[in-house]
């Protein structure tokens, strides 16, 4: 039986008809490789077509006009030659100088050997790209000695330095310290390994590095620079995909483009032991610039919370999650901003308001109409008044932590915020909060915490609690969020795209009508809605060819 219904999603990317159909199955596991070609948006996902659990992993296509609309089309590549048998897994799209793309993409051999192997296009003028060939030469890497077999994946995207050379990363590590290994070549066909001395980064105690991503990153607003854009004032991001605990990190720094390193801006946050893209459910993300608007989009899928033996029964597992671009911040200049794309607006559909809502202490106050549980909510909180603490009081809470109380902890200010997915009684909710406290010589400090021990009755469902510290400017009177409901995941951008948090939810009551939106304030202090919106969401195609 299955225990939750009404939980597949309406409007995040994921392929449709063989969900109904349960025969080929969707595991989302990441965006493989996002790329733009002549008119379409394409996504790579890695693919299980026989089952909602990994395993036989084959690249999954989609085109997408918009990237909110899609098509799903025949597997781009399967697991069939000697060096991807185990399976056709992560990697990257290149584009070649002449517009032509390239897959580089890890295979893993019946001996479990991780190899990087390249396809390209069969017919090039096919604006969907339907076929794939795999290059003749396969594989074209294989780890070098000091590495083991078995840690040895995920080619990134080719960039060019100023020498005309190419380059490009592999992930590993080298005893418990992650590593991105570094390649270079002169036709995108030959590569010669740089040496374990000269890595691209390396942070020890980090285990295996997934999915390396490597990138400039520009503004809010200005066009996004290139990869391959190097110089003083040009900020860089790397982030990996910590193997060992499923998160994406990143550190922002500087490419040092004479030695070929990286060099975080502050070492101790630097990649895998500082910022997180997200602080909940989200993994194996990698980046593409959008030629048709100038910016860096960054995709990542977000894990199921559930137990397999569900999956199973429901006949799918895992969604990607919306695509967002990437910015630097310049107001902070210590974390990038990432933005849902506009493209997601057009779904938005009737819409209500509400300004100036009073939470008193203690108090849950059903925003009244918001009904439903595919909705776009933007929200935004007056900033407390802090001043009135007295200074005896002021270190209460300095030792708050998202998943102690989550939700229904009680503090001078917070947790307030939302319950989501609630059903009239509250008894399944997700609440999504702030939390301000005062540590000792640092000041006040924001939290945003998700929430999901209370999301549903069924039983087994990974409830832990996520969330992080927000950036807020001394200028910011006020503490917002934007928050993406979508049956079973909730999708948060808090203060501007600051920090984000991704939560899964299976209502077993909480759904469709039954779905409601409640505000509370589980602290000491009053706290005052400057407003809040939420727009009902319309359902995206999901069209399988
Ligand atoms: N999953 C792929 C690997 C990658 C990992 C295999 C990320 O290539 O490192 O399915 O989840």
């Amino acid at each position: 039986p299955i225990p939750y219904p009404k939980t597949l999603t309406a409007y995040h990317c994921r392929p449709a008809k063989n969900w109904i159909s349960g025969e080929c199955i969707f595991f989302g596991n990441l965006a493989t490789g996002p790329m733009y070609y002549k008119g379409y948006y394409h996504i790579f996902y890695q693919y299980n077509p026989g089952k909602a659990v990994w395993g036989n992993i084959t690249w999954g296509h989609g085109v997408s006009k918009d990237m909110v609309q899609w098509t799903f089309l025949h597997p781009a590549l399967a697991p069939k030659e000697w060096y991807d048998i185990k399976g056709a897994w992560s990697g990257s799209v290149t584009i070649r100088p002449d517009g032509l793309p390239l897959i580089y993409y890890t295979g893993s051999s019946a001996a479990d050997e991780q190899m990087a192997s390249i396809a390209e296009p069969k017919d090039p003028s096919d604006p969907m790209l339907r076929e794939w060939v795999k290059y003749t030469h396969n594989p074209i890497l294989r780890p070098p000695p000091a590495i083991l077999i078995r840690d040895f994946r995920d080619p990134t995207t080719a960039w060019m330095g100023a020498d005309g050379v190419y380059r490009l990363s592999v992930g590993s590590k080298i005893g418990r310290a992650g590593v991105a290994l570094m390649y270079k070549s002169k036709d995108l066909y030959n590569w010669e390994y740089q040496g374990e001395e000269k890595l691209l980064h390396a942070v020890a105690g980090t285990g295996m590095w997934e999915c390396v991503d490597f990138y400039p990153v520009g503004p809010l607003g200005e066009p996004t620079p290139p990869l391959g854009t190097h110089g003083p004032g040009v900020h860089h991001v790397l982030k990996v995909s910590l193997d060992d605990e499923r998160h994406d990190w990143y550190a922002l720094g500087f490419y040092d483009t004479e030695k070929d390193i990286f060099i975080p801006d502050n070492p101790i946050i630097d990649v895998g032991i500082g910022l997180r893209y997200n602080y909940g459910k989200f993994y194996a993300s990698k980046s593409f610039i959008d030629p048709v608007k100038q910016r860096r989009i960054i995709w990542g899928f977000v894990n199921e919370s559930d137990p397999e033996v569900y999956d199973l029964a429901k006949g799918w597992n895992t969604v990607m999650g919306i695509p967002r671009t990437v910015w630097y911040d310049n107001d902070t200049g210590i974390n990038v901003i990432q933005l849902p794309i506009d493209e997601i607006d057009q779904l938005r559909g009737s819409k209500l308001t509400k300004k100036a809502v009073h939470l008193p202490p203690g108090s849950v106050v059903p925003v009244e109409g918001a009904i439903g549980d595919q909705l776009d909510i933007e929200v935004v909180f007056e900033y407390p008044n802090v001043s009135i603490v007295g200074e005896s009081e002021k270190n209460l809470d300095e030792h708050f932590e998202c998943g102690q109380g989550g939700a229904q902890a009680r503090g001078t200010f917070g947790p307030f915020g939302l319950l989501l997915l609630a059903d009239k009684n509250l008894t399944e909710l997700s609440a999504v909060f702030f939390y301000i406290s005062h540590v000792k010589n640092a000041g006040w400090t924001t939290r945003f915490c998700a929430d999901p021990t209370r999301g549903s009755l069924a039983k087994g469902i990974d409830t832990t609690i996520y969330g992080s510290f927000v950036n807020v400017l001394e200028s910011e009177d006020f503490l917002s969020a934007r928050i993406f409901v979508d049956k079973s995941v909730i999708e948060t951008f808090v203060q501007g795209g600051r920090m984000t948090v991704n939560m899964r939810a299976y209502p077993t009551i909480a759904y469709e009508s039954n779905a409601n939106v409640f505000f509370f304030n589980n602290g000491t202090s009053p706290i005052k809605v400057r407003s809040i919106d939420v727009w009902q969401m319309q359902a995206a195609t999901m069209l399988n060819l």
